[in-house]
């Protein structure tokens, strides 16, 4: 990381805090491309007909509620306005100061959660549980976890709770079933960490989080009138990733 990178609000942030929230990078006009988008991967999930391009995309419904789509993997295989999202400028200004300038996307997800569904509670971890360590190394240099709010982002719509500072806690890998179980807290006591330091991310449409590959972090059920849908890509440095998707150029 260069001296500008030192500068940086949301660099220093990443770094200390373990999180940070950019606020406005996308435009009303971009949210609109992206709930289009959301709304045809919906009908692409329910067509018995449809055919996913790739073998990475899956569409996974709420345990306890089939009727909910509640995550779909990599959509940016399947949509290219997704895809043009996933590798925008905007983006690359924001990661570059952290992960330099060859940058692939380990990760791709839209996280949806219908007013009032069940089963759509994203119990409390890291990402690098999610990682092979001969595969994604050095992560917490090397990744950056980045949610795009398409929707008004809140407890009450069961946005994300992040545990500041929990990045330099150390590293467990939860015993229970992350999607769609509870919040389940064990995490939280192995690594000493308490759910009562946790904040929300409070983002309106446009505003992007970044996180790190050990921030401990969950989600509750959305208990608002209106659909919450987050925009997710994990980045890494290139030299220290083996798989994914190359981003921006
Ligand atoms: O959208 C959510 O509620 C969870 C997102 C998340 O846990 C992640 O991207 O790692």
């Amino acid at each position: 990381m260069g001296q500008h990178g030192k500068q940086l609000r949301h660099v220093q942030e990443f770094l200390n805090v373990g999180y940070s929230v950019l606020r406005g990078l996308f435009s009303e006009e971009d949210i609109d491309k992206l709930k289009t988008s959301r709304a045809e991967i919906e009908a692409k999930a329910r067509d018995p007909n449809y055919t996913a391009p790739d073998p990475r995309i899956r569409f996974r419904f709420a345990p306890d509620d089939p009727t909910h789509l509640s995550l779909v993997d990599w959509p940016c295989l399947a949509d290219p306005v997704l895809d043009s999202f996933r590798i925008d400028a905007r983006l690359f200004d924001v990661l570059s100061p952290i992960l330099g300038p060859d940058i692939v996307t380990a990760r791709n997800a839209f996280f949806l959660k219908s007013p009032g569904a069940s089963g759509t509670t994203i119990g409390f971890h890291q990402d690098a549980q999610w990682g092979n360590p001969s595969v994604h190394r050095n992560l917490a240099r090397s990744y950056v976890q980045c949610g795009l709010a398409v929707d008004p982002h809140s407890r009450a719509a069961g946005g994300v709770q992040i545990i500041p500072r929990s990045h330099r806690a150390g590293f467990a890998i939860t015993d229970k079933p992350v999607l769609g179980g509870d919040l389940h807290t064990s995490i939280l006591d192995e690594l000493g960490l308490k759910q009562a330091d946790a904040i929300d991310l409070e983002l309106a449409p446009g505003d992007v989080a970044i996180w790190s590959a050990y921030t401990v972090h969950g989600s509750g059920p959305n208990r608002s009138a209106h659909p919450r849908a987050f925009y997710v890509s994990g980045y890494m440095s290139s030299a220290d990733c083996d798989e994914g998707e190359r981003a921006f150029g």
